[in-house]
């Protein structure tokens, strides 16, 4: 059996950042989940099947990446994918402490599955998906941030909102 990881995440929508930590995990784990949360008390600006399909359009000549949603617990849907590693990324200090409080919890809830932490290319420090929606929500420059299928879907999102 070989190695599987999940790269868990909400993907509001997925940016070259998050690209950049998929392309990494992929080169190390022969098989890489990426688990979009399908959280109802959210309100997400893509719905889970939108985030999904961009993320699949995305991610689709890396071979060995499939992208699922999930629903409760993460180790619960690790566990059903018989992954051994749950992939985060990390971008600065400021990470650091909600890390650490979801990978010990992680911890406690099962043993088996170790959390890895890969660091982003600096290039892509600085961005999350929360900032790409604010820039486009104003009209601001994207493309350095995410792909172009990801820039139409936004800006047809707000095109639509501003209606
Ligand atoms: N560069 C590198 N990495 C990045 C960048 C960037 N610019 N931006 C984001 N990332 C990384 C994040 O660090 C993360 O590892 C991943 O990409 C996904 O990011 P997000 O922001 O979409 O993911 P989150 O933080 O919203 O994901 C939270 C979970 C879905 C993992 C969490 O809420 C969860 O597991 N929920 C299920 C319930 C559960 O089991 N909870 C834990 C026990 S209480």
């Amino acid at each position: 059996m070989g190695s599987i990881a999940v790269c868990p995440g909400s993907f509001d929508p997925i940016t070259y950042g998050h690209i950049d930590i998929l392309k990494r995990a992929a080169k190390v784990f022969d098989q890489v989940y990426v688990a979009v949360l399908n959280n109802s008390s959210k309100k997400p600006l893509f719905n889970v099947e939108e985030r999904k399909q961009l993320i699949e359009e995305v991610t689709k000549t890396i071979p060995n990446v499939k992208v699922d949603t999930f629903q409760g617990l993460l180790v619960d849907y690790a566990e059903s994918k018989n992954a051994n590693a749950i992939i985060r990324g990390l971008r600065a200090v400021s990470d650091f402490e909600y890390e650490m409080q979801l990978t010990s919890m992680n911890r406690v809830l099962n043993e088996r599955i170790e959390t890895f932490f890969i660091m982003t290319n600096s290039q892509y420090s600085f961005l999350s998906s929360s900032i790409v929606k604010e820039v486009a929500k104003y009209n601001g420059e994207i493309s350095e941030l995410v792909p172009p299928q990801v820039e139409e879907a936004l800006k047809l999102k707000y095109s639509a909102i501003h209606l």
